[in-house]
């Protein structure tokens, strides 16, 4: 019987985590086989686990949230999951660097890992060639769609392409979700638009940020982005500061020690990016907040460009991301995906049809 179930542990329980968590229950139900055995949770603080390896899906959160146990040391998370009866799973919905860093540790015990943590991708280029190698020694499956536009086909894309021997010549486009939401609501091709602090408050409360929206504005998000994908590129990026990136973070706020205190005061420098946005406005143009990867030229940068009121990225809506591969066989046609590319449940999905296509391999 143990063949037909796996053990799931679930690391984080913040916007992304709490909409897996209803997805992995509904998938719980519509799917009876394998049995998805839900066996320890945790937050920063608290975490759920019994010794039999089972915790209740239903009313996990309430129990999370009055739990008294401590979440277990990383190592011993590793311990826990490779002495589970079958097969294991860790769900990493933390933007935690210690967790990414413990990969290679999971994979190598064989654990295998779903996450839309970019950390691990977009760290050390000796943090990605570790975790592809204790993979590959060890059989472990790896999964990270969400690490890159939300639920949206962008890493499998990029490894299709690559896998089945095309070239990836150039990638362009939007990247960021919350970048997108920010540009096409304070800088709208129609209408005059909205506050840019204000606009920052609302990406955040529709939880399109980073745990904290300066990972957002400084460009770093994208950054991190474009370093995965230009690293499946065939790219051996460092780092994601390795290469220009604009940030929009005000030098004044440069140094302020919180999330919320960059919030607060904030609204003090808007009539910076009004000024953005009416440079633009006289050349007819608007303002938006893009990315580029040139492979020949081994180019990678983020930041600010004007594009006509009729180009596709000036045209984007909600939180789209917009994302073109330019390749060998697709030629000067790229090939393009669009839609969504941030928020809880668009994220989780990724998450989770990731889980999806690790049960049906180990
Ligand atoms: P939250 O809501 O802050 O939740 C994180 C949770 O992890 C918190 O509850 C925290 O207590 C817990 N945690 C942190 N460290 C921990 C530790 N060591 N042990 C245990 N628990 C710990 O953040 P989100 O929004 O739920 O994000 C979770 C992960 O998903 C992050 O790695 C984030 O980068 C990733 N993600 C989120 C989104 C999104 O839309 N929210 C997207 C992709 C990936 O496509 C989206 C995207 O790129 C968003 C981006 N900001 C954009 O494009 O605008």
């Amino acid at each position: 019987t143990t063949a037909n179930q796996v053990f799931i542990a679930v690391i984080g329980a913040g916007g992304v985590g709490k909409c897996f968590l209803s997805q992995l229950s509904a998938l719980a139900k519509r799917r009876p086989t394998p049995k998805l055995n839900l066996c320890y949770i945790s937050s920063s603080k608290k975490a759920v686990f019994n010794s039999d390896y089972s915790v209740g899906i239903e009313n996990v959160l309430q129990e999370l949230a009055s739990s008294s146990k401590s979440p277990m040391a990383l190592p011993q998370i590793a311990d826990y999951l490779a002495a589970a009866p079958s097969k294991a799973i860790l769900v990493d919905n933390t933007s935690s660097q210690d967790i990414a860093d413990a990969y290679p540790l999971f994979l190598s015990r064989g654990i295998s890992i779903v996450t839309p943590n970019k950390k691990a991708f977009s760290g050390s280029y000796k943090l990605w060639q570790d975790i592809f190698t204790a993979a590959s020694i060890s059989g472990a499956k790896l999964y990270h769609e969400s690490s890159c536009g939300a639920g949206l086909p962008i890493i499998s894309t990029i490894k299709d392409l690559v896998d089945t021997g095309d070239e990836v010549t150039k990638i362009e486009g939007v990247f960021s979700g919350t970048m997108s939401f920010l540009f096409n609501s304070f800088a709208p091709v129609e209408g005059a638009g909205g506050q840019w602090s204000a606009e920052v408050k609302k990406a955040k409360d529709l939880g399109y940020t980073e745990p904290d929206p300066r990972d957002d504005l400084n460009g770093l998000d994208v950054a991190r982005k474009l370093t995965i994908l230009a690293r499946y590129s065939g790219l051996p990026v460092e780092s994601p500061t390795s290469f220009p990136v604009q940030s929009l973070i005000p030098k004044e706020l440069e140094t302020v020690s919180s999330g919320d205190e960059f919030l607060e005061k904030l609204p003090q420098f808007d009539s910076q990016m009004e000024e953005i946005k009416l440079a633009a406005e006289k050349q007819g143009k608007v303002v938006r907040f893009v990315g580029s990867i040139d492979v020949a030229s081994k180019a990678v940068k983020v930041g600010l460009e004007t594009f006509d009121k009729s180009h596709p990225i000036a045209a984007l809506k909600g939180s789209d991301n917009i994302i073109s591969f330019y390749t060998k066989r697709y030629g000067s046609n790229p090939l393009i995906i669009q839609g969504a590319g941030a928020g809880g449940d668009v994220t989780a999905m990724g998450v989770t049809a990731d889980l999806i296509k690790v049960i049906s391999q180990i």
